[in-house]
């Protein structure tokens, strides 16, 4: 019984790790200019980004577009599914067509996770500025939940803070749960235990998170809010919904000449 229990306990302390999902969206470049070249790739991939994976099957998105100079195109057709980690991600390639902040906006296939009893849909977006100008890097996505970044996404120092304001339909979400994960991509990073693989921590009353990002690469943010209706799962029985409202940044360091 002892025994029993103290085995209960490891895997109720180990599972909330284990269940960081983030989508990832992940541009080849952070910053587009003369040096970069006009096409980036794009790689669309849902795991745990600090633990370096596993990664999930993801279903076919529902929306994939780019939304630059106050239009919007769509990439989907440009969606290439590709094996990661034998599972389902997607790719994409994108030639930039003049200056500007790009919002690539992601809503993926809802994903069932058996573990949890929910659905989750993470939408997500990243913002790369093209060829000296970030206009329109505050462009909204139109996602039923949202992060508004309070300050540029991009061009960001190691050790900077990223501020946003969590929406849900427009309004501030007061006191909404904000996960953090460093994209660990090469595994260089070590969590000497469970609690530094995803950093939470939660809006204020006016929906406005602040985090400071310790180390060059990218980071994750994910507003986690329950959606208002239940939705199907692979079963057909209704099940909560899990929105995740997701923006990737890069940090840079600031080297010496
Ligand atoms: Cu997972």
């Amino acid at each position: 019984m002892r025994i029993f229990s103290r085995y209960l306990i490891g895997i109720l302390f180990a599972a909330p790790a284990a269940f960081a999902h983030f989508q990832v969206i992940l541009p080849s470049v952070d910053v587009v200019d003369s040096s970069t070249g006009k096409t980036i790739t794009l790689d669309l991939v849902f795991t745990h980004p600090m633990e370096n994976g596993p990664v999930m099957e993801m279903g076919a998105p529902k929306r994939f577009d780019v939304l630059v100079r106050g239009e919007k195109q769509d990439l989907l057709p440009a969606l290439k599914p590709v094996q990661v980690g034998g599972k389902t991600a997607y790719q994409s390639q994108y030639t930039v067509q003049g200056p500007g902040a790009h919002v690539f906006c992601l809503e993926p296939a809802p994903y069932w996770e058996p573990a949890e009893e929910k659905l989750i849909i993470h939408y997500t977006k990243v913002v790369v500025p093209a060829f000296g100008s970030w206009a329109g890097w505050d462009t909204m996505a139109g996602f039923p939940v949202e992060i508004e970044p309070l300050m540029r996404p991009f061009g960001l120092w190691t050790g900077n803070v990223f501020q946003g304001i969590v929406r849900k339909d427009g309004k501030p979400v007061p006191f909404a749960t904000v996960e953090v994960e460093y994209l660990n991509a090469d595994g260089a990073v070590k969590a000497p235990n469970d609690a530094l693989v995803t950093q939470s921590i939660k809006t204020d009353a006016g929906g406005v998170f602040t985090y400071a990002m310790p180390r060059a690469g990218w980071w994750g943010f994910a507003a986690l809010i329950d959606g208002d209706e239940k939705l199907p799962n692979p079963d057909g029985k209704p099940v909560d919904v899990e929105l995740g409202a997701l923006i990737w940044v890069k940090t840079v360091d600031m080297a010496d000449k």
